[in-house]
């Protein structure tokens, strides 16, 4: 038997800085992504994917705010950097540049399924660009580049993921088997809908609760958010099943009250009011506490930026080491000749 500590199975995932952080993000991911940290059974490392978020119409100016403030929401939300790697995606370049490489063996037609890229292009019909388009390599190219096994995202990645894998296979069929194969790993609420109830939450549709509203904001956008069409007055038999109050209940609320929710709204005894009242008092105590952590953590950039910049350095080496591999397997360049 070997003496070797046996290496953890190694986690990544990111969000992009296009907006602050909404409550989507926290119970569908960043939540999940706490959890994990906290149970220490893997080697983790979370990045803000600011290469991405230029793939839609961006300002510059306030790109480079969202970035340090999606650090704030991501430390905030307990991600403590002693424990997990934290860092910005173009810190390290060893991502796009292992993305061009992994665009030579990914077929246009795979990327052609994408629902999200015909989302997007429907959404920014002025700007369809080809980044847009190969948006799912760069992410393979996040994930590979660590040969990370485990992503905890929400279900609106999960067709990504299944590319990602396809792009491993076919890059291990055609060099060497070098990437892992990396898996979804999805949260309880893999998918919160925006409070129109129309589609899910996302930052730059206007239909979030984002993590840092005041309570008085959060409190206005549940009083006014989207439940099941049908249940119309108190006394109406409701089907929580449809209802997004209900699915945000299930992450925040114990699970004696999301029985008796349950119930109580399926009998028509709970009104759409009292269950939303309920709901804002048990989100508001869930984001009270990264509300105030953010709010010191915001105030201290040099802290922020020293926890960005050791994430860079240990995501780098990381990076760098799988990258060599790579350059020797597909025979570019000559910097591998060196010992
Ligand atoms: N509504 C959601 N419910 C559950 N999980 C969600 N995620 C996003 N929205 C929901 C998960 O959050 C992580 C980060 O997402 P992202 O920032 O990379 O991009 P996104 O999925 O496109 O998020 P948005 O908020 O919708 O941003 P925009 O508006 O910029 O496109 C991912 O794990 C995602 O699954």
């Amino acid at each position: 038997m070997s003496d070797q500590p046996k290496q953890k199975p190694r986690i990544l995932s990111g969000m992009q800085p296009t907006g602050g952080l909404h409550i989507g993000n926290y119970l569908g991911a960043l939540k999940n992504w706490v959890n994990l940290v906290n149970a220490g059974e893997h080697e983790a490392l979370f990045c803000i994917v600011d290469a991405h978020a230029i793939t839609i119409d961006y300002d510059p100016q306030q790109l480079k705010q969202r970035i340090l403030d999606a650090a704030v929401s991501y430390i905030a939300a307990g991600l403590d950097p002693e424990k997990c790697t934290i860092f910005v995606q173009s810190d390290v370049p060893q991502h796009t540049e292992l993305a061009w490489y992994l665009s030579a063996v990914t077929p246009m037609g795979d990327l052609n399924r994408m629902t999200q890229f015909k989302e997007k292009s429907d959404e920014h019909k002025e700007n369809v660009n080809a980044g847009l388009f190969t948006y799912p390599i760069l992410m393979a190219a996040d994930i590979l580049v660590y040969r990370a096994t485990v992503v905890p995202v929400g279900d609106d990645q999960v067709q990504h993921l299944e590319l990602t894998r396809e792009i491993a296979r076919r890059f291990n069929h055609r060099f060497k088997a070098l990437f892992p194969e990396p898996k979804p790993l999805l949260s309880a609420a893999p998918r919160i809908m925006g409070v129109d109830g129309k589609t899910k939450m996302s930052k730059s549709r206007g239909n979030s609760i984002d993590l840092l509203d005041t309570p008085k904001a959060v409190e206005k956008k549940i009083k006014s958010a989207f439940t099941d069409p049908n249940k119309l007055r108190q006394g109406d038999a409701g089907n929580p099943d449809i209802c997004n109050i209900f699915t945000i209940h299930k992450s925040v609320s114990s699970p004696a009250e999301v029985e008796q929710i349950d119930r109580d709204c399926r009998s028509g005894a709970l009104g759409c009011g009292t269950c939303k009242a309920l709901l804002c008092t048990n989100l508001n105590r869930e984001l009270d506490p990264i509300r105030e952590r953010a709010a010191a953590l915001g105030a201290d950039r040099k802290r922020v930026l020293e926890i960005l910049d050791n994430g860079r350095e240990q995501a780098t080496r990381l990076a760098e080491r799988t990258m060599r591999d790579v350059r020797k397997t597909m025979g570019l360049g000559t910097g591998h000749y060196k010992k």
